[in-house]
């Protein structure tokens, strides 16, 4: 199994969640992902934190939209960091979302990130970071990612009208 599991509570959340994807796979961090459903697929929400215990897993990143119990349930079913991307939805733009992520109750842990494809890259950043504090190979590519964005800020930086 890979170092990080992306799961995701439906496929059309995939759009945003990919940008996980993307981050972990340019700072060569293997990963996987799947569609998990908090209401949809109850017994393979607990079936795949078993499995990711029992294989390679350091860290899950969990995307939801809406009514978003996912991260949390996986949190509540695993010691491993979860972190959980609020997915934007349509009706309420993602604050739905947010709220039901972030509010979690003291002694179960879900970090969560922003609303949408930022928060889905800062997922796969942070994890990176994490797996950097026993990787070095890792770490020297999330110094080299913030370089070059340090690098492409200080290039445009001169504004004219
Ligand atoms: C949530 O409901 C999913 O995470 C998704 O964001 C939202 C809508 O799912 P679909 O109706 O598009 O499958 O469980």
């Amino acid at each position: 199994m890979a170092s990080v599991l992306i799961l995701m509570g439906s496929q059309s959340d995939w759009p945003t969640m990919r940008n996980a994807a993307s981050m972990l796979e340019d700072l060569g961090v293997s990963w996987e992902a799947r569609v998990v459903s908090a209401h949809r697929t109850p017994d393979l929400l607990e079936a795949s934190m078993r499995e990711a215990e029992q294989g390679d897993v350091r860290v899950v990143i969990a995307g939801a939209g809406g009514a978003a119990h996912l991260p949390g349930m996986l949190a509540a079913f695993t010691h491993l960091p979860v972190f959980g991307v609020p997915v934007q939805s349509r009706t309420l733009k993602g604050l739905d979302s947010l709220l039901s992520i972030v509010q979690m109750p003291k002694g179960v842990a879900v970090g969560t990130l922003a609303i949408g494809e930022a928060g889905a890259a800062n997922a796969g950043l942070l994890a990176a970071q994490v797996i950097g504090t026993t990787e070095a190979s890792v770490a020297d590519a999330v110094k080299q990612f913030r370089a070059q964005q340090r690098d492409k800020v200080m290039q445009n930086s001169n504004l004219e009208l």
